[in-house]
């Protein structure tokens, strides 16, 4: 069991909160005593606030620390112990193709296999998201988010786009999911226009149809692409009024005008008011913010029922943004393909498309993304986060 060091909140709130005492014991019990001193003070206008800190935290989600006894073998392969081992990975691996991967502790939560992946291939430009599976809603002026050519991600020439140039909303999310958890990754494209703006990245929530955009429990991620950009993460665990109390992690710039992936991992906590929940984000595979707390208050008994992808622009400027090669799931645990040969150097990563998972078996549909020919290295994410900390090689066609 690994405990890594979190990223502490920001020294100033969202609304110029006088500073806290940097905290040294469980950031849990930290974040619920920063909810609530910050009830009261939050809102749902769109100011960016106090600039926060930038701040690099971490590295990726967990590396493993070796394979450990002996015995225990399966087709000759070390199986003892808690590690995630990769036996074997057979198959074509070449894109779309099948392979099965074979080993040990690959875990066994029941929800490893993704609720939605969307590459957007096969959509014709133009058409709105809806016709992928997607709730689509817009607000004003701005139209639905549609597919579109003109930027895309890796195999294939078709991603999902919002237009939101002149400020506004344009959502796309996924609905009726009854989730304790939520593993997001996205390719991400941006770009601003004229000042720095509130950019609205990735909401969780509960869902009661008529406030779907609000309900608890949620946790919104928003990202303001100045040059002090860095992510505000909303607990919005308490039915309080206002509802939205505001917490911030100083987080990486996203640079515009490329592509980067963006990953999410959300988990509730597993009773109303338990200090369990995590919330983490990852930039490049770099982890940015980790934090466990609160995710939801004493009553709040409902479960997140829905993700939104980057859906909002506001405060005096727009953005335009472009996604792909979507993946959501309810579980941490999920398969990659890296270019770098150790978990802890695993440089480019490309999420693979599971269609069948259990603690020692999972057969794949290769997904090559960016990711260049050649030899590659698969690894297991287990629900836990622990990774194989040697990626087992292979070599993509
Ligand atoms: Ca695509």
């Amino acid at each position: 069991m690994s405990h890594r060091t979190p990223i502490l909140p920001n020294a100033t709130g969202r609304h110029g909160l006088p500073a806290l005492a940097a905290p040294h014991r469980l950031v849990s019990v930290t974040l619920a005593a920063v909810l609530t001193l910050v009830i009261g003070c939050g809102d749902d206008s769109e100011s960016p606030g106090a600039g926060g800190s930038t701040s690099a935290g971490g590295s990726g989600a967990a590396t493993g620390t070796g394979a450990g006894g002996s015995g225990g073998a399966a087709g000759g392969h070390d199986c003892t112990g808690e590690m995630v081992t990769i036996a074997d990975a057979a198959g074509s691996w070449s894109h779309g193709q099948e392979v099965t991967i074979t080993g040990c502790n690959f875990s066994t939560d029941g929800d490893e296999l993704p609720v939605k992946f969307d590459d957007f291939e096969g959509c014709d430009p133009g058409t709105d998201l809806g016709q992928r599976g997607w709730h689509v809603s817009a607000e004003g002026d701005t139209a639905l988010p549609t597919c579109d050519t003109g930027q895309s991600y890796g195999q294939g020439t078709v991603s999902g786009h919002a237009d939101m140039s002149g400020g506004g909303e344009a959502a796309t999310f996924l609905r009726g999911q009854d989730a304790m958890a939520f593993y997001v990754s996205l390719w991400f494209y941006y770009f601003t226009d004229g000042a720095p703006a509130t950019h609205k990245g990735v909401r969780v929530h509960a869902d009661d149809g008529a406030h779907q955009y609000t309900a608890y429990p949620g946790v919104f991620m928003q990202d303001y692409a100045g040059p002090n950009a860095r992510i505000t993460v909303e607990p919005m665990n308490e039915a309080s009024s206002p509802p939205v109390e505001w917490q911030s992690y100083s987080h990486s710039t996203v640079p515009q005008n490329g592509w980067h992936r963006l990953e999410y991992y959300f988990a509730l906590s597993q009773s109303p008011g338990a200090a369990d929940g995590a919330i983490r984000n990852w930039l490049d595979g770099t982890l940015e913010a980790d934090a466990q707390g609160v995710t939801r208050g004493d009553g709040v008994t409902d479960h997140w029922q829905l993700v939104m992808l980057p859906f909002y622009y506001g405060n005096g400027g727009g953005g335009t943004v472009w996604y792909d090669d979507v993946y959501i799931a309810k579980s941490l645990a999920h398969l990659e393909l890296c270019s770098g040969a150790t978990w802890s150097s695993k440089d480019t990563c490309q999420v693979q498309l599971p269609t069948s998972w259990t603690d020692t078996r999972i057969v794949a549909t290769v997904n090559q993304g960016g990711l260049s020919a050649g030899p590659l290295y698969v690894y297991v994410v287990a629900s836990n986060g622990q990774a194989n900390a040697t990626g087992h090689q292979i070599d993509l066609q």
